[in-house]
């Protein structure tokens, strides 16, 4: 695993809203798989938040691809860029760093699935891309958050601007009871009033965002934590 930090020299306080396109070249060549992630690190107190993604495995050219990104850079800000190689032999590389007064949309379009994630741990925080900027259109994003055994998972938004819409037609975000897209649906929510607090009924709870081609908002910021569940109980009592 090798790792490159980006420092904004040219944004360190920029106090707008608006995002910027990082627009490079990436190479990912060898045998084995082999993968590119760029990381960008914000000032408040969240893991770092990956926003772009690729990966690659079988031989591949010795060619450049384009790649570009959107990012937010409604405060000072930070990227890595992490690449991992499967231990065959290989290398990576990313040049050409141009950035631009634009939001973007990811490129290749698999890159965005960089903002789903699986979460293991017992609680922490789940924000739309570039939260606290707008997030980009055309996004879908997954989270599946995993309890342990008889656990169950309360969530709660912090935070809430999603493009309003009657029926949450354009951009919203669905809660599900459980660890797949076909589990209960508990909500679909979006607008800017801040949906109830939530808890799954098994150790599984699945956020989705999705945004469509226009119009963006600040998004969300949500925290969630497991707990000892009721199902825990009503074993103990058969038990
Ligand atoms: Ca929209």
């Amino acid at each position: 695993m090798g790792s490159a930090v980006y420092v904004s020299p040219l944004f360190p306080k920029s106090e707008d809203s608006y995002g910027k396109c990082l627009k490079f070249k990436y190479k990912m060549v060898g045998a084995g798989m082999k993968s590119l992630t760029i990381y960008q690190e914000m000032p408040y107190g969240f893991d770092k938040q990956p926003i772009w993604t690729d990966e690659a495995s079988g031989l591949t050219r010795y060619m450049w691809h384009y790649g570009q990104t959107s990012i937010s850079t409604i405060s000072s800000f930070r990227l890595s860029i992490v690449g991992e190689l499967d231990g065959r032999p290989g290398y990576l590389a990313v040049g050409v760093f141009f950035m631009s007064q634009e939001y973007c949309s990811p490129q290749p379009v698999t890159a965005q699935k960089a903002c789903s994630r699986n979460l293991n741990s017992s609680s922490g925080f789940i924000v739309s891309p570039f939260y606290p900027g707008y997030y980009t259109n055309s996004l879908t994003c997954t989270w599946v958050v995993t309890a342990q055994e008889n656990h169950v998972i309360r969530f709660q938004f912090q935070s809430f601007s999603i493009e309003s819409h009657p029926t949450c037609a354009n951009d919203y975000v669905e809660v599900r009871d459980g660890g797949s897209h076909w589990s209960r649906i508990i909500g679909k929510y979006c607008g800017h009033t801040f949906p109830p607090v939530i808890e799954s009924s098994s150790n599984a709870l699945t956020i989705v965002f999705s945004s469509n081609e226009a119009n963006t908002r600040t998004g969300f910021k949500a925290y969630y934590h497991t707990t000892p569940g009721a199902s825990h109980l009503l074993r103990l009592i058969k038990d």
